[in-house]
């Protein structure tokens, strides 16, 4: 008799970001994760640095952060910005309360069709603050994602992974090989939820299952 064995996947990382008043609570931004979030309510810190470009002052920031992971490129893009005079980014380095400019600030309004960007060059390890700021104190809401081409930040692991053997005869030892790819982060751990059973943690990214009985057996991988 023989198992045939299915795979699916089920991945989860990069959790809801939630800007933040102050830059110690900054948020990160993980390649691609869209969020909306806004500047209502939110304050200027004492500690905030000096904002560059438009009004130039600071009213009521929101933060963000970007971890680079190599040497490369990372674009930041807000959209969705309804009023005018609208917002104000800037991108810092160095670690909040002593931030230093990168030299990138931006503004975007209605005017320029609700949306503004900044793509800069990264170094590995380093990371990146990012500052919303409401233009003469405005306050809305706003989409923001960062984004790279060249796998310069923190992004979610591209997931995979292979079943050795994928069918035999029962009993069958099969062997769950993880090939994820991963993109940065830390304490990445990986479970194993088989046949709609509870998840199971793995000391690894692999993990060796014994399948007694026939039929077709389905995996779920967890990030
Ligand atoms: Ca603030």
């Amino acid at each position: 008799m023989k198992l045939a064995i299915h795979t699916t996947f089920f991945l989860l990382l990069c959790g809801l970001v939630q800007a933040q008043d102050n830059c110690s609570s900054a948020l990160e931004l993980c390649s691609g994760n869209s969020s909306t979030r806004t500047t209502v309510g939110t304050t200027a810190s004492g500690t905030d640095p000096v904002l560059s470009c438009g009004d130039g002052t600071v009213e009521n920031s929101v933060w963000f952060k970007i971890d680079a992971i190599n040497n490369g490129t990372a674009v930041v893009s807000v959209s969705n910005i309804n009023n005018n005079p609208g917002l104000a980014m800037e991108i810092y380095t160095g670690t909040c309360g002593s931030l230093v400019t990168t030299g990138f600030c931006t503004t975007g309004s209605s005017a320029t069709a609700g949306a503004m960007s900044i793509s800069f060059p990264t170094t590995a390890a380093t990371t990146y603050y990012v500052m919303i700021d409401g233009e003469g104190g405005n306050q809305e809401s706003f989409d923001i994602v960062a984004t790279t081409p060249d796998d310069a930040i923190i992004a979610r692991p591209d997931p995979n992974f292979n079943t050795n053997p994928s069918y035999g005869c029962a009993p069958l030892n099969v062997i769950l090989q993880n090939s994820s790819i991963l993109h940065g982060g830390t304490n990445i751990t990986y479970s194993w939820q088989i046949d709609g059973g509870g998840y199971v943690s793995a000391s690894g990214a692999d993990t060796t299952v014994l399948f007694s009985t026939v039929g077709t057996h389905g995996y779920i991988a967890n990030l």
